[in-house]
């Protein structure tokens, strides 16, 4: 029995008042307040504790991709628990779900990647970057090749090295982040700028930024650059299409590796397996979580090109690295299960044909509203930025909460969408048909309009 049916909607808000410390909360606000109790699932619907039936516009948080109430891949984790519930993969032993998902992986992954190296989420997956780029140079010889570059306002995870990676000041701010030896340079946020450059104008400035960088450091200390091809907790920033072009270029001409953190993008979000992929990059690494499993089980990973992997094998030793739940069996028999119903259902291929343009065509059109700045989306990832006044474009000021107030009517609506700030961002499930996104769109446009009322007062 599900663990949910055994206590009431308010019993269950006062045990975890009581006994629960939740992820990225304000433990007092939680406190004054009482948090909504999500007790099943089915399609692209949640449904809470008052039997209140909500579409999910952020496929949990960007990972169900393939859609709630999947009994393959339930069975896919039940099976493999009762054949072989754990094992690890340390000390030469591997099992079969965590090879027969490597091959898999491969397959599906740009040509340079032949191996995978397991972890247990984003961040762990990310902390492996670290670890895996120093240890890179080191073989090569080069240990003062130590330093990593990122960007402002990225999101690469919650542990001390995810966070440090990660270019978010509030994260750095609690603890000393980030940890010697990572450094951040200009993100790709056009509509963030003072918009005085074209967004191509722009889009090179942001990516000269991480050439400056490189030079202002000296080449010979700077190990990779890592960035999301498509900002996600950071607001679905899409850089302009000049941007990844000029990354490539430099990191090419520098040698650093370039780093891919796919873990929203990876797997299908933009309509092709990887965000590489959309924007014709060639990644050295790509670490990955969430989609690979559409959040069914735990499971993350990075992606590793024949470049690297050659070293580590070739030059030997061990590397001192891994964690308990590194290619769980479970979870590798959930993912191999997750990516066979992405291939045969076609389900990539439908967000680049069908509700992939579907959706963007009516999302875009949001920006007619007076309340929306712009309106972007690429794949099935979106944001709308709220603004107090159009032309001349002003923004809000941020202690207003505009951002929180749309979000708030949107849940209460029946949506649930992310507030970051005063962009609103949305990432639906793959399996979203056209009248849900119609659905989607008209709530969101009804939330504009009451969140414009509400304002104005
Ligand atoms: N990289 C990226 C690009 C992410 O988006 C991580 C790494 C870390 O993954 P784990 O599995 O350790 O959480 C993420 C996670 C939000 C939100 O509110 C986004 C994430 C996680 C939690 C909340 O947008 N992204």
């Amino acid at each position: 029995m599900a663990a949910s049916k055994k206590h009431s909607g308010s019993n269950l808000q006062k045990l975890d008042k009581d006994h629960h410390l939740h992820p990225f909360t304000d433990h007092k606000d939680l406190h004054a307040k009482k948090s909504r109790i999500i007790t099943h699932a089915d399609g692209v619907y949640i449904y809470d504790a008052d039997g209140r039936k909500i579409l999910d516009g952020m496929s949990g948080l960007w990972c169900v991709n393939a859609g709630y109430g999947r009994d393959e891949l339930v069975d896919a984790a039940a099976a493999q628990m009762r054949e072989l519930p754990y094992y690890n993969n340390f000390f030469q032993c591997a099992h079969p779900p965590s090879i027969e998902l490597a091959a898999l992986l491969k397959e599906v992954s740009p040509p340079q990647f032949n191996r995978v190296f397991f972890a247990g989420s984003g961040s762990e997956s990310n902390d492996t970057i670290v670890r895996l780029v120093r240890r890179y140079w080191d073989l090569l010889g080069q240990p003062e090749r130590h330093t990593i570059i990122s960007r402002e306002n990225a999101y690469h995870g919650s542990t001390v090295a995810a966070a440090s990676l990660g270019g978010m000041k509030p994260m750095h701010q609690q603890g000393g982040l980030p940890i010697p030896g990572v450094v951040h340079v200009e993100q790709p946020y056009w509509f963030g700028s003072d918009r005085t450059l074209s967004p191509d104008e722009f889009g090179l400035l942001a990516a000269r930024s991480l050439e400056d960088k490189i030079n202002e450091l000296g080449v010979d200390k700077v190990a990779a650059f890592i960035a999301e091809p498509v900002q996600g907790a950071g607001g679905v920033i899409i850089p302009p299409d000049s941007y990844w072009p000029e990354v490539q270029r430099i990191c090419d001409e520098y040698g650093i590796l370039l780093i891919s953190d796919e873990v929203i993008t990876g797997f299908g979000r933009l309509g092709e397996w990887f965000g590489a992929d959309y924007f014709g990059i060639r990644p050295d690494l790509m670490p990955f979580a969430k989609g690979v499993t559409s959040g069914y089980l735990p499971l993350g990973g990075v992606m590793i090109s024949d470049r690297i992997a050659d070293v580590l094998i070739d030059k030997g030793g061990e590397f001192y690295h891994g964690y308990t739940y590194s290619g769980h069996p479970a979870a590798c028999a959930v993912a191999i299960a997750n990516l066979k119903i992405l291939q045969r259902e076609h389900l990539i291929e439908r967000i680049k044909n069908d509700i992939g343009p579907y959706l963007q065509e009516r999302w875009l059109k949001l920006e007619e509203h007076p309340l929306v700045g712009e309106a972007r989306m690429v794949g099935l990832m979106g944001a709308l930025e709220l603004v107090e006044n159009k032309e001349p474009l002003q923004r809000f000021d941020e202690k207003q909460g505009v951002g929180t107030i749309c979000r708030d009517f949107l849940v209460d609506n029946g949506l649930v969408m992310r507030a970051v700030g005063d962009t609103i961002v949305a990432a639906p499930p793959f399996v979203l048909s056209h009248e849900e996104a119609d659905e989607m769109i008209e709530i969101t446009r009804r939330c504009l309009d009451l969140t414009q009322k509400a304002i104005n007062g």
